[in-house]
């Protein structure tokens, strides 16, 4: 083998090897935050179609969500006072996906994956009138 075709093969290889390291990494880590997700929201993958809902003028629009299991509902302030979004009854709430109550100031949202099957609502602490519920199918 000339110096030329053993350079090239040298070249070849490497490429090659580093092709593969970066391929398994990426594979590796998505493996390991598909399962991290998985962990922590009741065995669901990543990726899902995500649900929107915006709070605008004191109204939630669409007032009423309906999903699948596993996929997303993003929760948006879009008024200029904070929303303490809660979730179940005003008077006794019902944490879903791990989160119980959370404060939104204009612009913020909360995001729940949908791990759990039913009728659910959630509404502003502060002004239990603005609510909204989902349903999960
Ligand atoms: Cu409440």
């Amino acid at each position: 083998m000339g110096n030329k075709s053993k350079n090239l093969l040298i070249v070849t290889t490497l490429i090659a090897v580093v092709g593969i390291v970066t391929i398994g990494t990426i594979w590796g880590a998505s493996l390991y935050f598909n399962s991290q997700y998985a962990n922590e929201h009741g065995g669901c993958m990543p990726g899902q179609v995500n649900h929107k809902v915006v709070i605008q003028n004191d109204k939630v629009s669409p007032s009423s969500t309906v999903g699948l299991h596993c996929e997303t509902l993003t929760i948006t302030n879009q008024d200029d006072i904070a929303r303490e979004v809660a979730f179940g009854p005003h008077e006794d709430h019902v944490a879903y996906d791990g989160i119980r109550e959370e404060l939104l100031t204009k612009g913020q949202s909360l995001t729940v994956t949908l791990v759990q099957t039913g009728n659910f609502r959630f509404h502003d602490h502060e002004h239990d009138e603005v609510q909204g519920t989902f349903v999960v199918k």
